[in-house]
């Protein structure tokens, strides 16, 4: 059975009741594993307030700020989880940006700037958080990160975001073949799209939702939690021998030619 109790885990990306790693920490914790989680800090300190509202039935033991633009802030994330819990296990990236702009029109006006953020926020946070975790999982452990088709093929608007996630999916098997000697394993849960605080920013949202509805073999869109539940076995020892892997949880829809 699944089974994290014990295990300390370290959950990003959480924003409000609709985003996905929402639906993590809560099968996560379901399961049994010791939550920390982290915030993108604001100057009004609205997100935190929010956040730690909604995450305190889950009883997190540590709650960090956490910019990943920011590398002392990342370093003193792990500083306090070395201090607090000793070990990590398990790490959960479920972040993303991309300028306005960088999401819609013609994929070649995006300007240098808004292309590095995307790359940085959304692909190099992945490799500084996990070398941040790396030194703490001295038992082995579990890194699981979130990612789109628009990465693979070309999903209209998705642009520079799919060039970021191309490199989030190419930086999980380099470090998958780093970090593999020390039994960390570093897979990506490719989820259909979902309704939340980012893609809801996005136009035609509920139109792709209701395209993935007619093709998608099993004829719906998925659910944070049923990325949860993906997200809690990729973490657990059921997935022991599994690394370096793109997982789809997007009821089948990338099997789709027609
Ligand atoms: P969301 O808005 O709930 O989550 C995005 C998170 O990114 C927020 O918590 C935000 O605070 C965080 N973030 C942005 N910039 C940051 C920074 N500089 N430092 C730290 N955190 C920062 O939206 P979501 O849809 O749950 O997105 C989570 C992940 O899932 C993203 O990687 C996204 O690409 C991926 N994803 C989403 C869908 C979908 O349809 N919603 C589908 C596949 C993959
Ligand atoms: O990864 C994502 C969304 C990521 C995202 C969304 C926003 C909207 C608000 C990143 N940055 C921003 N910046 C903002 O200012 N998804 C997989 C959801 C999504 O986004 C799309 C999609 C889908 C699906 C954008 C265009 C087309 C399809």
């Amino acid at each position: 059975m699944l089974n994290l109790t014990g295990k300390n885990a370290l959950v990003t990306g959480i924003a409000n009741n609709r985003s996905i790693a929402w639906g993590i920490a809560q099968q996560l914790h379901a399961a049994g594993a010791n939550l920390g989680v982290t915030f993108l800090p604001d100057e009004k300190g609205r997100y935190e307030k929010k956040v730690a509202e909604l995450v305190e039935p889950l009883q997190p033991t540590l709650f960090l700020p956490c910019d990943v633009q920011n590398e002392t802030q990342i370093q003193e994330a792990f500083e306090a989880v070395r201090d607090k819990w000793g070990r990590l296990d398990i790490l959960i990236h479920c972040l993303a940006f991309a300028s306005k702009e960088a999401l819609s029109g013609e994929f070649s006006s995006v300007s240098r700037q808004d292309f590095s953020q995307s790359i940085d926020i959304s692909a190099y946070s992945l490799v500084s958080l996990s070398r941040a975790a790396k030194p703490l999982m001295t038992e082995g452990g579990s890194i699981v990160t979130l990612t789109y088709l628009g990465g693979v093929r070309v999903i209209p608007n998705y642009n520079t975001m799919g060039i970021a996630k191309a490199a989030l999916e190419m930086n999980v098997r380099y470090l998958a073949a780093e970090m593999g000697s020390q039994n960390i394993r570093v897979n990506a849960i490719s989820a259909g799209p979902i309704r939340t605080l980012a893609s809801s920013a996005v136009g035609g949202i509920l139109e792709m939702i209701h395209h993935v509805e007619q093709i998608a073999p099993l004829r719906r869109t998925v659910t944070q939690l049923e990325v949860g539940n993906t997200a809690a076995f990729l973490a657990s020892d059921l997935s022991s021998g599994i690394t370096g892997q793109i997982l789809y949880v997007d009821a089948g829809y990338e099997i789709m030619g027609m």
